[in-house]
């Protein structure tokens, strides 16, 4: 049985990566940090106890800015495939901890790698490494492939490109299986609630049932290749199946602003977005709300993340009537801007070619733009209707739409 450790378990990618590896038969290790408060719930459906039979999911407490736990960890799982998540990811943060951010995410790989290296298994583990988009910033090229000059914009893209070279640099120094996935936007309704998919999707299905006013954004204009994290994971195992380490880009080769991507959230509950004003004052009105029939109730129905039942409470015939209880209406003004969260610098717009994944690897994304947006608001919709619940009960919800 293959072996696999994930770092990074805990996160989106990690716990999609991960059940995508139980379900190839793997057995599967993730590092997960010490937290004050459970930070598994992503992980939570694939925990199986340690006192059963064939138990083939473990964590182990670990972190990436401390190496001795990092081989010790390497050295009592013995895995033949490391996929390298765990980092500081959001962009934005790494402005105000640029030096963690630094240490996690650079000084991180190059500790798993010392690590492999230490512990003499640089002949057989095969190490993937969670590249980036980000790294090619400000562009020099459209569309990006692996050929595209890096320009990171960020102290994260910056972090991520020590990242991408010292595994390249290990690759071709001790002929170690290192690899690097330059992955673009992926989203799911697993996503952070602080990366711009999921604060869109979260405040539109909180302001249908009139749990959130609005919703503060900062760049409308920003362009983003948008994919579904499960197609995304899929590409992670098939670039570490490859007789050779390489590197390759994994992006849907498709484009959308922030401002699209709102209107389509707003069209999956039935409200049509008008754009009135530029710049800071833009600003996001209901022009329409049509007598739309909106599910209720899951995220990727019917598999592992997230699954849950449809809450009894709700209704699956939601109607127009819900907005006129649940206070949106036709001109309301549901989106504006707010600079605060302006980057100090900005990557403007991404779009991959992801030709060499295509060919080489035979992957190709399955789940399109709209319907990633359709389960993520449907995902939501569910999350806000049990705040609603307790709201309606009488207990108090906290509001922290606008992070
Ligand atoms: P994510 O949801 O933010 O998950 C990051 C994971 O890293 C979490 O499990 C987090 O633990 C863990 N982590 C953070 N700092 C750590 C540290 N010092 N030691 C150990 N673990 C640490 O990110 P994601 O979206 O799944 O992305 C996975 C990887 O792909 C990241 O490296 C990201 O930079 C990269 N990437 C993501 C995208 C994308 O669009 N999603 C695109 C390209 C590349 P906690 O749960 O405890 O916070
Ligand atoms: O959702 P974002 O925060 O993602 P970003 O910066 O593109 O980074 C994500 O994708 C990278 C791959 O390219 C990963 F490496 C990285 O780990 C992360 O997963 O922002 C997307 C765009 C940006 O241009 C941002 O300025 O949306 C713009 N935006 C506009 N208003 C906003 C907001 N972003 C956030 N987070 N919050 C806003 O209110």
């Amino acid at each position: 049985m293959k072996k696999a450790l994930i770092t990074g378990i805990t996160g989106q990618d990690g716990a999609y990566l991960a059940e995508y590896l139980l379900g190839r038969g793997y057995e599967v290790h993730g590092i997960k940090r010490r937290s004050s408060s459970l930070n598994t719930g992503r992980v939570d459906h694939l925990y199986q106890d340690p006192h059963e039979e064939n138990v083939r999911f473990f964590m182990h407490y670990g972190d990436l800015t401390d190496a001795t736990n990092l081989i010790r960890i390497v050295q009592e799982v013995q895995p033949d495939e490391i996929y390298n998540l765990a980092a500081q990811s959001h962009v934005m943060v790494s402005f105000e901890t640029a030096e963690y951010t630094a240490n996690a995410d650079a000084l991180g790989t190059l500790r798993l790698l010392e690590a492999i290296r230490i512990l003499d298994m640089a002949d057989h583990v095969r190490f993937y490494q969670a590249s980036t988009s980000e790294l090619f910033g400000k562009v020099q090229s459209v569309p990006q492939n692996e050929k595209t000059p890096f320009y990171p914009r960020s102290p994260y893209g910056v972090a991520k490109l020590y990242a991408y070279w010292i595994c390249v640099n290990y690759r071709e120094a001790y002929n170690m299986f290192t690899c690097n996935g330059i992955l673009f936007n992926h989203e799911s309704p697993i996503r952070g609630e602080t990366f711009v998919s999921r604060k869109i999707t979260r405040a539109v299905a909180r302001m249908k049932l009139g749990l959130q006013k609005k919703l503060y954004l900062g760049n409308l204009d920003a362009k983003r290749d948008w994919g579904h994290a499960k197609d995304f994971v899929r590409a992670m195992w098939l670039i570490l199946q490859q007789k050779k380490p390489e590197d390759y880009v994994v992006a849907t080769g498709e484009s959308h602003s922030v401002r699209e991507f709102v209107g389509l959230a707003f069209r999956e509950i039935g409200a049509e977005i008008e754009w009135r004003g530029s710049g800071i004052e833009e600003k996001g009105i209901i022009s329409e709300i049509r007598d739309q029939r909106s599910e209720v109730g899951g995220r990727d129905q019917g598999e592992g993340i997230g699954g849950a039942a449809k809450p009894r409470h709700l209704k699956s015939d939601a109607t127009a009537s819900d907005f006129r209880k649940r206070a949106l209406r036709a001109g309301d003004v549901v989106v504006e801007v707010d600079p605060r969260y302006f980057r100090p610098t900005e990557v403007d717009e991404l779009l991959g070619d992801a030709s060499k994944a295509r060919k080489v690897l035979g992957w190709e994304p399955r789940i399109s733009f709209e319907e990633m947006i359709s389960s993520m608001v449907k995902a939501d919709l569910e999350e806000a209707s049990r705040d609603q619940l307790c709201k309606d009960s009488g207990y108090r919800v906290l509001n922290y739409s606008n992070e």
